[in-house]
């Protein structure tokens, strides 16, 4: 016993408990820097985005540094291609300037954000801006992984430019078709010193190619664990357009009385959501659909009133609340209050004693997640902690809003990809159901009244 323990004898032994950082694995000790390469037009800023998004929600802090958004910053208002032609010395050096500027950023990141990675979005088309950054890199002791973006179809230029670059700032008061041939004029300026990464002079650089949005990849030399799984990841993701259905299981018997966890079957009302579920799904009349479903009975029994095919995931399965499987929250407070105080003041890192926490369930749901983005559309039906981790992957939720989300029963979340992220539409069967979302309450400390612990529980039998 050391000295300050036993000055304080009356102390309440305390439960040491582990912080759940175990389920992360420390990817990285040196930063890294995704360096995105290539034309304009090409998804630069797509990849960029949606990489970033990945990561942060495996848990590695990352950010975009978009470089375009520095010149806006810089230069002020666009009016034409002419900035970027090579010859431009006044508008080179304002270009030079802003990736100094976003260079020193991407140090303060790392420095006092302690982020462990940025995605530089830029074009750097030229083998001399790629080794401003690798000199950068090597000084700072940040690890470096290009990923370029190469495509030479011009329909689907065509189409990149009408998705995304006719809305950007560059062209807000301007007539589609000019703002469109200016933007080819953009893209011939860069054209003129463009220098793909080369297999023999780039041999020693980490990269990945992606030929013609996914057709083809060349992949050299992955240094370690964190861009092995960015590798595997961008060879994943695909751009066909598609729908993501979520949905929970139907209103099941432990909901109706209040009880978290458990293997219960559905309620009569759940059994109706079910149904209409199928009929809703008919509805939406789409080849092709994937339908998945949990191991727990709620969730199989949801899946069967639809009459067709559909595949079980463990992995889907809700959050294991270990000791306190089937209590009430009336009884968690009860039996544990400091547990259930613990959980409100870190909802996403506290792990249920025997049990998970939400942390531990992002990791456990990466491999489904990895699945839905290989699929096209897919019906995912799940449970409340479940389709709180899957929705933030989407909607790009920080942890702290994560186990907050509102995943009402009977309703189905429709996402569907749009430019940079996701719209989501909320369909609700208009089938009653009991509320099981339970808001944060006011007081979180581990010795609050009961009735404070209980202030936000939803009404149940
Ligand atoms: C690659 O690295 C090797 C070993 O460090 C070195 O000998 C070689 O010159 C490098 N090649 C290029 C193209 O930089
Ligand atoms: C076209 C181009 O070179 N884009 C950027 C690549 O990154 C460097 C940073 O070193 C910038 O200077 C360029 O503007």
């Amino acid at each position: 016993m050391d000295a300050e323990q036993s000055a304080t004898p009356a102390r309440r032994p305390r439960r040491v408990r582990c912080v759940s950082t175990a389920s992360v694995p420390q990817f990285t000790n040196s930063p890294t820097m995704i360096v995105m390469v290539g034309l304009p037009a090409r998804g630069k800023t797509f990849i960029s985005k949606k990489l970033t998004r990945y990561l942060n929600w495996i848990g590695v802090t990352t950010k975009v540094f978009n470089v375009g958004q520095y010149r806006r910053d810089a230069a002020g208002s666009y009016n034409s291609f002419e900035f970027f032609r090579p010859d431009n010395s006044e508008a080179m050096k304002i270009r030079r300037a802003c990736a100094v500027a976003a260079l020193k950023d991407v140090c303060d990141y790392f420095t006092r954000a302690l982020g462990q990675v940025v995605v530089f979005d830029a074009t750097n088309t030229t083998a001399e801006r790629r080794d401003v950054i690798l000199g950068f890199a090597k000084d700072n002791g940040y690890k470096v992984f290009f990923v370029e973006s190469i495509c030479d179809d011009p329909e689907i230029i065509a189409e990149n430019i009408k998705q995304v670059k006719l809305s950007s700032p560059d062209y807000t008061d301007c007539d589609k078709e000019e703002a469109a041939a200016d933007f080819l004029k953009r893209i011939e300026c860069y054209k003129m010193t463009y220098v793909p990464l080369d297999d023999s002079k780039d041999r020693n650089l980490s990269y990945i190619k992606i030929f013609d949005v996914g057709s083809r990849y060349l992949v050299n030399r992955v240094q370690d664990h964190i861009q092995s799984r960015i590798v595997y990841y961008l060879m994943n993701i695909h751009v066909t357009p598609r729908s993501i259905y979520l949905c929970r299981h139907g209103e099941s018997e432990l909901n109706l009385v209040g009880r978290i966890g458990g293997d219960s079957g559905l309620s009569p009302r759940g059994a109706k959501f079910a149904s209409a579920l199928g009929a809703y799904m008919r509805g939406q009349s789409i080849r092709d659909l994937k339908v998945w479903a949990s191991h727990m009975k709620r969730t199989i029994q949801t899946a069967e009133a639809l009459g067709v095919q559909y595949e079980q995931w463990k992995a889907l399965n809700e959050i294991d609340a270990g000791v306190c499987e089937e209590m009430t929250y009336e009884e968690i407070q009860e039996n544990c209050p400091e547990e259930f105080a613990l959980r409100d003041q870190n909802k996403y890192r506290y792990r249920y004693p025997k049990g998970e926490s939400y942390e531990d369930l992002v990791q456990r749901l990466e491999p489904v997640i990895m699945e839905l983005e290989r699929q096209e559309n897919v019906l995912v039906i799940c449970h409340q902690a479940v389709m709180r981790c899957l929705l933030a992957y989407f909607l790009d939720k920080i942890a702290d809003e994560l186990p907050y989300l509102k995943c009402p029963l009977h309703t189905v979340l429709k996402l569907t990809p749009v430019a940079y992220g996701c719209k989501v539409e909320s369909i609700s069967l208009n089938i009653e159901a009991v509320n099981t979302h339970r808001d944060k309450p006011e007081n979180v400390d581990v010795d609050r009244e009961p009735a404070e612990a209980l202030e936000t529980v939803p009404d149940h039998i």
